[in-house]
C-alpha cells in the first residue's frame, strides 16, 4: 500500500456518519410533499432502508431518531426499536426531541412565556433523555424552533432565563455517558430573532447546562458566507464541539446534499477536525438531509460517499510542513499545500478501501442494481399513494 494509501485507509476506518430517519420519509417544502412512492412508510421501513445504506457503504451504522415521528408512544416504543435493532443490525443514534409541532408551541416552547407550556416541553425533553438511555443512545440532540417575528413582541432577557433553567435542569437527568448537544439556528422558522441564533449563544447555555452538554453544529444554519471552519476550531479549542448535522446550502437551510454547492468549505471544516484528533474523537457526525427530488436511497448513499471522498481528501493534508508553511508566511506554499490535498484523486484508495472490506466499490451502482429500489417501489407504492398530501 502506498502512504497516499495508508493515509486514506487509516482516515475511513475511523470514520462513520449517522443517518437521519426523516431522510428516507417524505418530506417536502412549506408548499407540500412530493410522494415518492420508495419512501419509507413506517419506522420498520426507515430501519430497513438505513440497513441497506449501511450494507452498501459500510459506514451508517446508527439512525438518528426524532421522538414524536419514530417513537409517538415514548418510551412504551422502546421495546419496537430494540426488535427493530436487532432484526436490521441498526443501532439507534441521536435521540431528537421535537419541540416545533404541538399547537402550544406556537409562542415557543423551552422559551414560551407560559410556565405551563414551557413544563410540557421540558417534560419531553426529560422523556426523551430516558429513551435515550433506555435505547443506550448517546446523544439527546436539542434543535428549537422557538423564536419571534417582530421586535418587542417577546422578552429576550426572560427567554434566556427560561432556557437557561430547563437545561440545566434536564441535564441533571443526564446519565454518565449521555450528552445533551445545542443546535444553534439563526432564522426560520423565526425570522426576527431565535433564541439559539448562532455558536456562541449555543456554546453559553452548554456551558450552563452542565459539563455533558455540548454544541452541534448543522452546516445549513449560518448566514450566506460564514467562516464555518473558524467556527469548528474555537468549539475545538474550546473542547465543547459535540457533533455535526451536515448538509450543504446555496441560500438557508436548504438540505442539499454535502458538498454539492461548497465541496472545499467541507474539506476545510474536516482538515480542522483532523488537524485535533482528540476533539475528532469527541465529534459524532450526522447527516441532516431530506431530499424531496432525488430518490431517498440514492442521496443518502450519494451523501454518505462524498462525506466519505471529502474526509479522505482532508486527511492527505500536510499538517507538519502546513505548520511550517504558516508560521513563515509562505502564503502561497501553504495555501497550495492544502489545495493540492483538496485536488487529489481519493477515489482509487476509497474503491481499494472499500474492496479490502468486502464492499462494493462503487455502492451508488451497487444500489441500482440490486432490485432493492424495485422491491421497496413496489412494496410501498400503495401506501405512499394513500398517504396525506399537505399544502401550505
Ligand atoms: C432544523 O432545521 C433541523 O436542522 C433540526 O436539526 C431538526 O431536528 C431537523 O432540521 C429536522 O429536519
Ligand atoms: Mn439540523
Amino acid at each position: 500500500m502506498s502512504a497516499h494509501e495508508e493515509k486514506i485507509a487509516g482516515a475511513l476506518d475511523s470514520f462513520s456518519i449517522e443517518l437521519p430517519s426523516w431522510g428516507f420519509a417524505n418530506t417536502g417544502t412549506r408548499f407540500g410533499k412530493y410522494i415518492q412512492p420508495e419512501a419509507a412508510t413506517s419506522i420498520e421501513e426507515k430501519f430497513a432502508d438505513a440497513a441497506q445504506v449501511h450494507a452498501l457503504t459500510g459506514v451508517s451504522p446508527t439512525l438518528a431518531l426524532h421522538v414524536l415521528w419514530d417513537l409517538p408512544g415514548g418510551v412504551k416504543d422502546v421495546s419496537a426499536i430494540q426488535q427493530l435493532e436487532t432484526r436490521y443490525g441498526i443501532r439507534a443514534g441521536s435521540m431528537n426531541p421535537n419541540f416545533f409541532e404541538r399547537q402550544e408551541y406556537k409562542y415557543g416552547s423551552l422559551c414560551n412565556p407560559s410556565a405551563e407550556v414551557r413544563q410540557i416541553a421540558l417534560q419531553h425533553l426529560l422523556d426523551s433523555i430516558e429513551i435515550a438511555k433506555a435505547l443506550n443512545s448517546r446523544d439527546v440532540s436539542l434543535w428549537l424552533s422557538d423564536g419571534s417575528n417582530y421586535p418587542g413582541t417577546q422578552s429576550i432577557r426572560k427567554r434566556i432565563d427560561w432556557l437557561m433553567e430547563s437545561l440545566a435542569e434536564a441535564h441533571t437527568r443526564l446519565g454518565g455517558a449521555q450528552r445533551m448537544l445545542i443546535e444553534y439556528k439563526p432564522f426560520e422558522p423565526a425570522f426576527y430573532h431565535t433564541d439559539i441564533a448562532d455558536w456562541g449563544m449555543a456554546l453559553l447555555l452548554a456551558r450552563h447546562a452542565g459539563p455533558q452538554a455540548y454544541v452541534l453544529v448543522d452546516t445549513g444554519h449560518h448566514y450566506q458566507s460564514q467562516n464555518i471552519e473558524q467556527i469548528v476550531v474555537w468549539l475545538l479549542r474550546e473542547k465543547i464541539l459535540g457533533g455535526f448535522h451536515f448538509n450543504d446550502r446555496r441560500y438557508a437551510d436548504d438540505d442539499l446534499t454535502i458538498g454539492s454547492i461548497d465541496p472545499y468549505q467541507v474539506f476545510r471544516i474536516f482538515h480542522e477536525l483532523h488537524s485535533d484528533p482528540e476533539g475528532l474523537r469527541e465529534t459524532t457526525f450526522m447527516i441532516d438531509q431530506s431530499h424531496n427530488l432525488k430518490g431517498k436511497l440514492e442521496a443518502m448513499v450519494q451523501t454518505v460517499c462524498a462525506a466519505q471522498e471529502l474526509y479522505a481528501k482532508a486527511a492527505l493534508v500536510d499538517r507538519e510542513r502546513l505548520a511550517e508553511l504558516q508560521d513563515a508566511t509562505r502564503l502561497v506554499e501553504a495555501e497550495e499545500c492544502l489545495r493540492s490535498a483538496f485536488w487529489s484523486d481519493v477515489r482509487p484508495a476509497i474503491n481499494g478501501w472499500r474492496r479490502g472490506k468486502g464492499l462494493p466499490e462503487d455502492p451508488l451502482e451497487a444500489l441500482r442494481s440490486s432490485g432493492y429500489l424495485e422491491r421497496i417501489r413496489e412494496d410501498r407504492r400503495e401506501r405512499n399513494a394513500n398517504s396525506k398530501v399537505s399544502y401550505a
